[in-house]
């Protein structure tokens, strides 16, 4: 598997803040021995934006999935249960490509549909474990899901159902008896969409909003490095297919209740700058949830505020979980290596977005990431008074 040119992807989004398409996602994976996940040779092999969305042969992997998809009599499709726009908008369009092609496919997830996605085109199918499952499976479909223990009590309940594994974490664990891994997919929407495509099948307005916004959530609106060509031209086909942008980013983006919107506002004004402002820290504590009377709705919007300091390459935001605990979410804009820092408390994900979690107080655990990030600042010959240069 080369590590050249591979898309961001991250392993789960689980323990480690690595449920986001980030730049640089860790490549060491790839060249692990065992059981290692084979990703499909048109894209281990080329350089180029092959793969698909592009008008071709789809790879093996993808047509023996294919194969056993068309054949199956009562599959169910699952994901990760802390469900985003590329999981369920995936796991909808999957669905009706396969009602398409005459097999009636369950929906079925153990975690909530957050409230930014039950707009989307046929949501009322998407049934919360333990529903749906009363009935026998022959064929359990995972999407966007990087290891078979996020599918939490759909994978207990479905123990004994053969696994087909449609996924793009490069830290993917192969867990299906068909793996379809598809690390420079910016999300499994792509993926999916090349199978609408291989299919023949013209996408709806419906299916082409759900895989609209598989695209818009994992490339974080078109922003992301794994935005592509590729992505670009699948998302044209999709407005030509009827997605309605505005209403997309509407209902995703511009539904906040003014609570959220004044957590976001706390949130920034939490804002502290260290190492001469190559460090900036955000807090998000219970009790500003508690004044505001929200929660967060998505880590990724609250990482964005110290990511977003010119100037800063290590961003960290620091959140008190229900039960005390502390989540710490990092992202890196330059050279430090958050994985790493990340693993010094535990936690793991990317050489550019990781998370751990640290005991309380937030104050003390502020305290210990942001030593260890200048550390690793210090160790990069970094000098952490000045000013870094901002052009
Ligand atoms: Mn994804």
């Amino acid at each position: 598997m080369k590590t050249t040119e591979r898309r961001p992807s991250t392993g789960s989004g689980h323990g480690g803040d690595a449920g986001k398409r980030r730049k640089g996602a860790r490549t060491s994976s790839g060249t692990s021995t065992g059981s290692r996940t084979r990703t499909s040779t048109s894209t281990a092999t080329t350089t180029k934006n092959k793969g698909p969305g592009t008008r071709g042969p789809l790879p093996r992997e993808a047509r023996e999935i294919l194969d056993v998809l068309r054949r199956s009599k009562a599959p169910v499709l699952s994901s990760n249960g802390r469900l985003d726009g590329d999981a369920l908008g995936s796991e909808l369009a999957l669905a009706m490509l396969l009602e398409r092609l005459g097999v009636r496919a369950r929906v079925v997830n153990d975690g909530p549909v957050p409230s930014s996605l039950r707009f989307l085109p046929g949501i009322e199918r998407a049934a919360t474990f333990p529903d749906g499952l009363a009935e026998p499976a022959d064929l359990l479909v995972t999407v966007d899901c990087g290891a078979r223990e996020l599918l939490f009590g759909v994978a207990e309940k479905l123990r004994d159902v053969p696994i087909a594994n449609v996924d793009h974490h490069v830290g993917n664990s192969g867990y299906g008896r068909w793996n379809w891994i598809e690390p420079r997919a910016a999300a499994v929407g792509e993926m999916v969409y090349g199978l609408v495509e291989a299919c023949g099948v013209v996408p709806d307005a419906a299916m082409a909003t759900n895989l609209y916004v598989s695209l818009v959530t994992d490339t974080g609106r078109f922003s992301f490095s794994n935005t592509t060509e590729r992505t670009h031209e699948i998302a044209a086909r999709l407005l030509r297919a009827g997605v309605k942008p505005d209403l997309v980013s509407r209902e995703v983006y511009r539904s906040r209740t003014p609570g959220q919107l004044t957590l976001l506002g706390r949130t920034i004004a939490s804002l502290a700058i260290h190492a001469g402002g190559r460090i900036a820290a955000a807090r998000l504590t219970q009790a500003m949830c508690r004044e505001c009377g929200a929660a967060p709705w998505d880590t990724q919007e609250f990482v964005d505020v110290p990511k977003s300091v010119r100037g800063a390459e290590v961003g960290l935001l620091f959140r008190e979980l229900g039960d005390g605990s502390i989540k710490v979410s990092l992202r890196s804009e330059g050279g430090v290596d958050v994985d790493a820092l990340a693993r010094r408390f535990g936690g793991g994900g990317h050489v550019r977005a990781s998370g751990c979690t640290l005991p309380p107080p937030i104050e003390e655990a502020e305290r210990r990431v942001v030593a260890a990030a200048e550390e690793s600042l210090a160790a990069a010959g970094k000098s952490l008074t000045s000013p870094p240069v901002i052009h």
